[in-house]
């Protein structure tokens, strides 16, 4: 009798010491590890590096203006192509011409890179890659008709989204979603203030590349969940407010990625306040049905506002790229991509 309770106290402490180790309860359950409350599981962010966004900024300035149907563009454009498959993306080249608000014959290139091509649920990233070629926000006429460097202007969304492709390749298995980044052309070709058309004002003559994307998609069949533009995003204290077609097409869009900012850090670039509509990529992407916010540094003021300072100037160089500002829209747009589900 005195065994048999002495090897039933022995069998109690060996399942009590044999049995899970993160249990610290006594009782001796009999659906073991059921009633267990996992811990929430962090999801994997990688990190954004904001020196190999300003290398590719750099690398796109360095060619001159890349203002259509010149000899840099197109270096520029093979140089994007290359950069895409380097990273490891699934490229695709959309090749087109389209007429400029003088009649001119432009030719243009849209470029697509992609993650997990194969995945369903994707995510289409934008912004354009050519640059103005006209300094018409020059206080000096005699400069209107100058090409600028567009590093802000172009080249900043264009850096910072090859470096999102190159983290996103590189950690795609940790990815729910598919990632398609889109350099649209001729956005900038917009009619200047200075060109009195005959017609009246065109204002089809900005975004050339995401109209021809919207009616002749770079793959049959194609269609993302949404869309996120990125337009002058890399100059000193940049704020992104909730741009006005942003919040009339994609209001989900805009708080699930100003959220991410805000818990990334970088809640001071991510202002919860309106600003008004802007004529721009987005434009095209909302129409041809893709929810499409744009985070673009426009300041609201009382019934207009402005761009950030260097715009469409010659102002708008190396010098205004902040490595600060890259790194608060990268580090955002990775975080909305790896917590997608
Ligand atoms: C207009 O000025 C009509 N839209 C601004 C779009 C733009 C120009 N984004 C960059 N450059
Ligand atoms: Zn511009």
């Amino acid at each position: 009798m005195k065994n048999s309770i002495l090897s039933a106290i022995a069998i109690f402490v060996l399942l009590c010491s044999c049995g899970n180790n993160t249990t610290s309860s006594s009782t001796i359950s009999t659906q073991t590890g059921t009633s267990q409350a996992q811990p929430k599981k962090e999801k994997f962010v990688p990190v954004f590096s904001q020196d190999s966004a300003f290398r590719f900024i750099e690398k796109q300035v360095a060619f001159g203006p890349r203002v259509p149907n010149t000899p840099e563009h197109i270096a520029c454009g093979d140089y994007l192509i290359n950069k895409l498959k380097e990273v490891g993306s699934e490229v695709t080249v959309q090749d087109f011409t389209a007429f400029s608000f003088d009649n001119k014959e432009l030719v243009l290139r849209n470029i697509v890179g992609s993650v997990n091509p194969e995945m369903k649920k994707r995510v289409l990233l934008a912004a354009h890659w050519d640059t103005r070629p006209f300094a018409d926000q020059e206080p000096d006429e005699n400069k209107h008709h100058e090409p600028i460097d567009g590093a802000n202007d172009g080249a900043s969304g264009v850096g910072v989204l090859i470096e999102v492709l190159r983290v996103a390749q590189l950690y795609k298995d940790s990815l729910n979603v598919g990632v398609d980044v889109i350099f649209y052309d001729g956005e900038d070709y917009g009619q200047p203030h200075f060109y009195d058309r005959p017609g009246g004002y065109d204002m089809k003559s900005w975004c050339l590349g995401s109209q021809y994307w919207a009616n002749k998609h770079h793959k049959e069949g194609y269609h993302a969940y949404y869309g996120i533009l990125l337009d002058m995003i890399g100059a000193k204290n940049a704020r992104f407010y909730h741009e006005g077609l942003s919040e009339k097409k994609a209001s989900g869009i805009l708080k699930k990625v100003w959220k991410a900012g805000h818990e990334a850090g970088y809640g001071e670039y991510f202002v919860y306040k309106p600003s008004p509509e802007i004529t721009d990529d987005h434009v095209y992407m909302n129409q041809a049905g893709i929810p499409t916010i744009d985070i673009i540094d426009y300041q609201p003021t009382e019934g207009s506002g402005y761009f950030c300072e260097a715009w469409h100037t010659h102002d708008d160089n190396m010098s205004v790229i902040d490595k600060n500002s890259l790194e608060a829209v990268g580090q955002t747009l990775i975080r909305t991509l790896f917590l997608e589900k």
